[in-house]
């Protein structure tokens, strides 16, 4: 069975649509299309860069192509490849591919040929995973994000933390190394205090980064936002205008949401899962089939990110209202609907009015013109990126898990070797821990790897990437 590290020439199809696209690559994958090529002195003359226009053919002529010729070390996987550009639809492709593997190429690996371009140097492992991300980016801010990261600014970012690291690695092993009775003790303690403020920077570095994380996944992920309040105060009309359309069945009647549906939206590039659900009242006021829903209400508000807590203006705030207020309070909005109908009194804007930190936001709004709905969508915005103090918004921020993982362990690493040195703990202990902490730094970029973790993440990647 073929694995990853192979080095034979592969092929995949990488894309279809009105054209589809094969991407062939390694050493001898030109030779071997050039096998089934109407004009095979033509491709194998071509330069890197160029495009070779010709046919594919079997017995008889398959389908008419442009190949764009790389040449080694130019080309995505730093090896020689092509793209070859047939028609679109399911046969063609198929039939090409089919005919490459006859002339002696293997099928790709999901995400060998982004893999290939790793092992090649061509790009580090920050890079190879924001491939993925640019595939998955559900809005345009999600993928300026994931771009960043293409174009190496986390790379960047983790070789700077590295570098300070690297001078603490030194000094301290530097002086491991040396015969005890040849060190200069007030010489040892300067470099040692030097050392400890380039060990001190990186894990300020590392905790910035860390804390990131949760902002980039917000745009690459999204957040799910749930419109809960009692029955007739406007949700599902609230849902519908925000999404546009007229999803959720709106009447006069109390309870006539019974099941939660869901939409999505974006707002300012973060993707949001909008869910309508059905009003809370107390079940004994309703049958089977309401209260079940407001159990499913209640377990999705929950499970929110951030809920959208509607009251129908007229009738103000319940008892039980201020309860549900109480439980959420933090990750609350709270709507004052059917503002054409009644502004909240001025005792409710006080209570909720933006400097009482510990109660939710107000927002007055109505779902029938449309009125307070901006409003609305900057509050969520604003309470989703709630700003936090470590991250800058010049930084280019963690893209997965693993990154996040890893930076971690890091920072944990470095905090251990100084309370170890702080508590007069020897050299070599926090030398050691030092130099894990600067190993798991490498294993983000991937300067440090081993052959089972990069097997695992690019096999998670699609076929042709
Ligand atoms: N005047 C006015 N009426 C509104 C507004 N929003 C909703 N309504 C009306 O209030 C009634 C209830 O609206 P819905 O959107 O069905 O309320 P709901 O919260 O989804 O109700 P349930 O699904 O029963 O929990 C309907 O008659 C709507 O037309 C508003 O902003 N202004
Ligand atoms: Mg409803």
């Amino acid at each position: 069975m073929r694995t990853y590290g192979d080095t034979c020439p592969i092929a995949a199809q990488a894309a279809q649509g009105a054209l589809s696209l094969v991407r062939i690559s390694g050493g001898g994958s030109l030779e071997l299309l050039a096998k089934v090529f109407s004009r095979p002195k033509a491709l194998l003359d071509a330069p890197g860069n160029t495009i070779v226009h010709g046919w594919i053919v079997d017995s008889a002529p398959i389908d008419e192509v442009l190949v764009s010729i790389y040449r080694a070390p130019h080309s995505y996987t730093g090896e020689d490849s092509a793209d070859i550009s047939c028609h679109g639809g399911i046969a063609p492709a198929k039939t090409v591919l089919e005919l490459l593997r006859k002339a002696g190429l293997s099928d790709a690996l999901p995400g060998e040929f982004t893999f290939r371009a790793f092992m090649n140097g061509k790009i580090d492992l920050t890079r190879s995973e924001s491939v993925m991300e640019l595939v998955s980016s559900g809005t345009r801010e999600g993928l300026e994000r994931a771009i960043k990261r293409l174009s190496g600014a986390l790379e960047k970012e983790i070789l700077a933390i590295r570098d300070k690291l690297l001078e603490a690695v030194s000094v301290t092993e530097l002086y491991l190394d040396y015969p005890e009775d040849e060190i200069d003790s007030a010489e040892e303690g300067t470099a040692l205090f030097s050392c400890r403020q380039a060990a001190e920077d990186a894990l300020q570095m590392l905790k910035k980064l860390s804390a990131s994380y949760r902002r980039e996944r917000l745009y690459q992920e999204g957040a799910l936002a749930v419109i809960a309040g009692r029955p007739n105060a406007g949700k599902s009309s609230l849902f519908n205008a925000l999404l546009n359309e007229d999803r959720s069945i709106v009447t006069e009647i109390p309870g006539t949401t019974r099941d939660w549906i869901e939409g999505s939206i974006a707002l300012e590039g973060i993707p949001l899962r909008l869910a309508d659900t059905a009003g809370l009242r107390s079940v004994s006021g309703a049958d089977e089939a309401e209260s079940r829903g407001i159990e499913r209400s209640r377990n999705l508000a929950e499970e929110a990110d951030i809920i959208l807590y509607t009251v129908d203006g007229n009738e103000g705030l319940s008892e039980e209202d201020k309860v549900f207020l109480e439980k959420h309070n933090k990750k609350v909005i709270l709507l004052w609907n059917k503002s054409d109908l009644k502004e909240p009194p001025e005792y409710i804007r006080k209570n909720f009015a933006p400097v009482n930190k510990n109660r939710p936001l107000l927002v007055v709004l109505s779902a029938k013109t449309g009125e307070g709905i901006p409003a609305l969508c900057a509050s969520v915005t604003s309470l989703l990126t709630v700003r936090d103090p470590y991250v800058l918004e010049s930084m280019c921020g963690l893209g997965t898990q693993r990154q996040k993982d890893l930076t971690e362990k890091a920072a944990f690493l470095l905090e251990d070797a100084f309370f170890k040195a702080d508590n007069e703990q020897p050299l070599d202990v926090t030398a050691l821990l030092l130099r894990e902490a600067l190993n798991t730094i490498g294993e983000i970029t991937g300067e440090v790897s081993s052959a089972d973790i990069l097997e695992t993440m690019f096999s998670r990647f699609c076929l042709g990437k």
